[in-house]
């Protein structure tokens, strides 16, 4: 597997952190709006339908926590959630979303943007990838701009339950692949699916530890 190892301890209590108290702060629909940074934050970023706010479903093993839905554009704030005032999760608005009016769709990836620029309590982006495409030249300028911004990222591949084992592995090479002279990227490319599971145990140990949470 591609997944870094994790003991069966540090799976299990990344478990149990996850399965404590979760709850919605807030939605900021202007930069402004944001919360004080005074809490270590991982943020979900990706193209509109891609499973950042269902993958923030399956961390905290609640259907409802963010809102998902097959219509694109669903998440138009950058919304906060708190784990046991430990750590924030940050769903953030989709990109590369063609329908609606042009001024309000950049009007809300504009902040998802000037979020994951200008965050000093931002410990990782995830850049989410649907396993099926595989990274699109439209990923390109989220990862341009976080290098540039040297905010450390990693990708994660959704969707995983969608495609074959095999495919998938090559999903992942691929992707490791066309990373490698990234500067801000993390080399391992994560596998995930929220509808089955896979990869979620690994990344809740991995969110704990970039965040510096210990139980
Ligand atoms: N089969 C499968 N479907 C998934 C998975 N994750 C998300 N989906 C579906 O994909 C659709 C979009 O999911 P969302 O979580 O709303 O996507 P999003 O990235 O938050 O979308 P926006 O808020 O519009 O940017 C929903 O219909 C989900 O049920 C998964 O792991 N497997
Ligand atoms: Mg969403």
């Amino acid at each position: 597997m591609t997944e870094p190892l994790y003991s069966e301890d540090v799976l299990e209590a990344a478990r149990i952190q996850f399965a404590r108290p979760v709850r919605f702060l807030m939605g900021a629909a202007q930069i402004e709006q944001l919360p004080p940074d005074d809490l270590p934050e991982v943020a979900f970023a990706g193209r509109s339908n891609v499973g950042k706010s269902s993958l923030i479903n399956a961390l905290v093993g609640q259907n409802h926590l963010a809102r998902a839905s097959n219509e694109p554009g669903r998440t138009r704030e950058v919304n906060f959630f708190v784990l046991e005032e430990k750590l924030r999760l940050v769903d953030l608005p989709g990109y590369g979303w063609a329908r609606a009016s042009k001024t309000t769709v950049k009007k809300f990836q504009n902040l998802g943007r000037d979020y994951l620029r200008g965050r000093p309590s931002l410990k990782r982006a995830y850049l989410l990838i649907d396993a099926r495409h595989g990274l699109k030249s439209v990923d390109n300028e989220p990862m341009d701009a976080l290098d540039l911004a040297a905010v450390s990222y990693q990708i994660i591949l959704t969707k995983a339950d969608k495609i074959k084992p095999a495919e998938l592995e090559k999903v992942v090479a691929a992707s490791q692949n066309a990373i490698k002279k990234r500067p801000a990227a993390h080399p391992l490319v994560i596998a995930t699916s929220s509808e089955k599971g896979l990869g979620i145990p690994e990344l809740r140990a991995e969110i704990m530890q970039v965040c510096g949470v210990t139980l």
